[in-house]
């Protein structure tokens, strides 16, 4: 279970953005939430019943009251939603200090959410990978997280694996050959039933966390050979300068996309050539640094010249050839493997986009993903790594044991019933102030 953290203070922060607004809305969390109110309210309003009020003579509107522990922390909660401008939203937050509170850090009230065991670890991460999601697809598997869907996923994970340990721990109290033999092989069928159901959840974590990262795919090529216009196409409108000319970008850009709901960052750069000038030849440096970078190269070729040699492109990177102007080249046909399209009519964007989500791991099975972060998936990974390393040890019921016990500590980290407090930090640093 989570540490406490005896000695609470009583924390405040403006929960809506800086800036002017119709609404802002102040937040306070902690044991003196009670007195606090009845100084600025001159009143404690009654739990839940949005109440008008004053707000210390600086503003005046809603007072939502949440009494510990119906409320997003488990603690006292007062919610003041005023007139958002910053200066008044700034006296109501000297007077919360002014009687007694002190400014949240990043993610404060949801790290004591999660420390009164009103949401786990996962559910916790989820709330902020909700408000930064970056595609309703992201935003959605970030809300099943929230619900708790993710977690009870693990959940179930974990309690197989403690039925198949109190089973093996009986085993080793009486040893006789035959009960060992009977249980060897209702262990081993057991441990593959566990490893398929933790298969399933890494295979939906890996899709889910494509929904997070953005991946990079950057478009590389010749001048002239539409790599521009090929972003344009993508992104819907018209960003990158297209002109006739060779060697028209000079400056990287990038472009956030979307494909069925997975983001990606498409970057435009200066075409691959010897350089006529210096700003070329320094917007060409800038296309070499983003090939290192890049998850997943689109090589531009034009179909009416061909393949040309494009050096440079990094080893290993994921790689798609796309002929570009196939309405110059009637009847061109790709070589294998490599598409053909053209960015001006639109003609093979569709299989473009399809070979870009495929090419990233993305398979629509209709399952839903978990919108997984890379802790998790290392933690599944080392959970998975403890399975296969317990099927391995059948003949010998202790290690069996013992396999299981440290896979089940690993699912344990993700919900955080195992946790470390410098992981805590990390987590909760990210977050927003006021969440
Ligand atoms: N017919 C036809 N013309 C295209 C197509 N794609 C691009 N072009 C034209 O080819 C020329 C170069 O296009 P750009 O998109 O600027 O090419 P680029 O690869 O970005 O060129 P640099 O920035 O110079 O490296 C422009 O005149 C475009 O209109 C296409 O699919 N069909
Ligand atoms: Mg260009």
């Amino acid at each position: 279970m989570p540490s406490d953290e005896l000695n609470r203070d009583t924390i405040a922060a403006i929960a809506t953005p800086a800036g002017r607004g119709g609404i802002g809305v102040l937040r306070i969390s902690g044991p003196e939430v009670p007195r606090i109110a009845r100084e600025i309210l001159g009143r404690l309003p009654e739990p839940r019943v949005a109440t008008f009020a004053s707000f210390a003579k600086l503003d005046e509107g809603i007072a939502l009251y949440f009494a510990a522990p119906h409320s997003y922390t488990g603690e006292p909660v007062l919610e003041l939603q005023g007139h958002g401008g910053p200066v008044v939203m700034q006296a109501l937050l000297a007077a919360c200090l002014d009687a007694g509170a002190r400014v949240a850090e990043p993610g404060e009230f949801t790290r004591r959410a999660y420390l009164e065991g009103k949401l786990d670890l996962a559910q916790a991460e989820a709330v902020a990978d909700l408000i930064d999601a970056a595609s309703r697809e992201a935003a959605r598997s970030a809300l099943r997280s929230l619900s708790g869907e993710f977690s009870a996923a693990i959940g179930a994970l974990q309690r197989q694996l403690v039925e198949l340990r109190a089973l093996t721990e009986a085993t080793l109290d009486f040893p006789e050959e035959e009960l060992d033999v009977l249980h060897r092989d209702d262990a081993a069928a057991r441990l593959a039933q566990v490893q398929h159901a933790l298969e399933n959840v890494l295979a939906r974590s890996r899709q889910g966390s494509l929904l997070r990262s953005g991946i990079h795919v950057v478009l590389a090529g010749r001048p002239n050979v539409g790599k521009s216009s090929l972003l344009n196409r993508l992104a819907g409108e018209e960003r990158a300068i297209v002109t006739p000319q060779p060697g028209t970008t000079r400056d990287a850009l990038r472009e956030p996309i979307q494909i069925e709901g997975v983001p990606l960052v498409v970057v435009d750069t200066a075409g691959l050539r010897v350089a006529s000038d210096m700003i070329e030849r320094l917007g060409i440096e800038r296309t070499q640094r983003e090939l290192a970078r890049a998850d997943v190269v689109l090589a531009v070729f034009d179909a009416t010249r061909g393949r040309d040699a494009l050096e440079n492109l990094p080893a290993g990177t994921q790689c798609i050839e796309v002929y570009n102007k196939v309405d110059l080249a009637p009847g061109f046909v790709p070589p294998a493997g490599a598409l053909a399209l053209s960015a001006k009519t639109g003609q093979g964007i569709e299989p473009l986009r399809r070979a870009l989500l495929e090419t990233m791991g993305w398979t629509s099975t209709g399952e839903s993903v978990f919108l997984a972060r890379e802790r998790h998936l290392r933690a599944l990974e080392r959970a998975q790594a403890h399975l296969a390393a317990a099927g391995r040890e059948t003949r010998r019921w202790e290690f069996f044991a013992e396999e299981l016990r440290l896979a089940h500590v690993a699912l344990g980290t993700i919900t955080g019933e195992f946790s470390a407090d410098d992981l805590l930090g990390e987590i909760f640093a990210r977050f927003c102030i006021g969440k």
